[in-house]
């Protein structure tokens, strides 16, 4: 499959600036050859990593297409680990499909989605974790995620597994030394191996824990705006986007539908829901609207839950703390600028754990705050420089991790045979390799490459 040479368009298809053309394989600088006059003449060899100027032609017709730079990078220092060609010409589809047609002609393949980081990896340029940084970073939502997938494609993630996997080779040796030895001085001692692997434990529990930020960062948070009708949901939405966007009247009912915004906190990108009260719907365009609101409610990562301060609290108001207590939420007392009615002990009391904020939705009082603490809530170390898991996948995968080594512990520690906690051991450095893609997993391969555009 290596032997053949690929050949796709780099650049996102429409009109450009620029448009680039990428080979790679073995033949790449040969097909090059063919459809590309360097200014002055042909013959010479290309430079390495140096653009050429010249123009792309069509052998058969020696017609000049466009003119061109050429780039070639010599394999294997080369993204993809092969002689690659880069043909930068001017971003026009027409020009780029004719130089397409004129590199199959000359004896490349079209490439498939996401095939040079797939050779870039068969060819040990990246491992798993970084080729698919490499299309978190071409997606990323935001500057946040760029950087995190940035970092994780020059190996920030993957030194740490392989640091996690090199301690753990360690520590199955000791256990296995005291397989083979059982009777020698070897004998180890069971609290320095419970002890370094209660290190490991703690290492892969915070990269799991990690995910939920990860998460965030790469999919964004959907936080909904609930509470009863009137109680300024909509003008919450606008403080909180700094945007007239949803109407507001003092009359109850106003939002029937749902609106949906972005807005951008530390990085994360989140989006916001406003829709309408959670009440007694006076007109059946309403209640079509509260209907689809629970829903949304139930289906949202997160839930601003604003009360009207200002007026007693309605049983309504108390049903709506207690409806949803399994998701993360943030208890909103809005129209503090009006004298308090709101019994707030009371409130207190039923949020529990959840956070309480005071803000003046109208007179923007406290929405600063109020930002902060959705940030904080929501995407915690988003904007620190740490390691963060972003995909399901390697989150599954490291929990598998910590499980074996969980039952590892387990057994260590009740002074089990050296014979059952090893296999343990063994089955974590397993998950591990899968993880890297060291074992390599044809299913998993798919599933990363093909979500890539073609050309990268
Ligand atoms: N005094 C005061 N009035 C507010 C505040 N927030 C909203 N209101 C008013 O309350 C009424 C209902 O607001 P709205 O945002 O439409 O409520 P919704 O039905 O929950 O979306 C409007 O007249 C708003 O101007 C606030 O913080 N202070
Ligand atoms: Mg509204």
């Amino acid at each position: 499959m290596l032997e053949d040479t690929i050949i796709a368009i780099a650049t996102p298809p429409g009109f450009g600036g620029l448009g680039i053309v990428r080979l790679s394989g073995p033949k790449a600088a040969a097909v090059a050859r063919r459809i590309f006059e360097p200014k002055g003449g042909t013959g010479r060899a290309y430079p390495d990593r140096r653009p050429v100027f010249g123009s792309v032609r069509d052998p058969e017709r020696s017609r000049a297409l466009d003119e061109a730079f050429l780039t070639y990078f010599k394999g294997p220092r080369s993204y993809t680990g092969e002689d690659v060609v880069e043909i930068s010409t001017h971003g026009s589809p027409a020009v780029l499909e004719g130089i397409l047609r004129l590199g199959t002609g000359a004896g490349a393949r079209l490439a498939r989605p996401g095939e040079f980081t797939l050779r870039a990896h068969l060819n040990g340029r990246l491992d798993i974790l970084q080729a698919q940084a490499v299309n978190d970073l071409i997606r990323s939502v935001s500057l946040a995620q760029a950087r995190v997938s940035s970092r994780q494609v020059g190996g920030s993630l993957s030194k740490r597994i392989y640091h996690l996997r090199s301690r753990l080779i360690v520590l199955l040796s000791r256990t296995e030394a005291g397989l083979e030895f059982p009777e020698d001085g070897l004998k180890k001692s069971p609290a320095a191996d419970l002890k370094s692997l209660d290190r490991l434990i703690d290492d892969v529990g915070r990269l799991v824990a990690s995910y939920e930020t990860g998460r965030a960062l790469a999919e964004g948070v959907t936080l909904a705006i609930v509470g009863r009708t009137n109680v300024g949901k909509s003008t919450l939405f606008n403080a909180l986007l700094e945007e007239d966007r949803a109407i507001v009247t003092p009359f109850p009912g106003t939002t029937r539908d749902f609106l949906r915004e972005r807005l951008v906190l530390d990085g994360v990108v989140f989006h916001l829901v406003d829709m309408a009260g959670l009440g007694r719907p006076m007109h059946p365009v309403e209640r079509r609207g509260i209907v689809r609101g629970r829903k949304i409610a139930r289906s949202a990562d997160g839930l601003l839950i604003v009360l009207d301060a200002s007026r007693r609290e309605a049983e309504e108001d108390v049903r709506i703390v207690r409806r949803h207590p399994e998701k993360k939420a943030i208890i909103v007392l809005n129209k503090s600028d009006l004298p308090r009615k709101l019994a707030e002990r009371k409130i207190r009391e039923l949020a529990g754990k959840v956070p309480v904020v005071e803000v003046s939705a109208r007179k923007g009082k406290n929405i600063e705050a109020l930002r902060a603490r959705i940030g904080a809530l929501f995407a915690p170390g988003a904007g620190r420089e740490e390691e963060l898991i972003l995909h399901a996948r390697q989150k599954d995968g490291l929990q598998a991790i910590l499980d074996a080594l969980r039952r590892a512990r387990v057994l260590l520690a009740r002074g089990h045979s050296d014979e059952v906690c090893a296999e343990e051991l063994r089955t974590a450095l397993r998950l591990i390799g899968e993880l890297t893609g060291e074992v390599r997993a044809e299913e998993v391969l798919d599933d990363i490459f093909g979500r890539f555009c073609v050309g990268k």
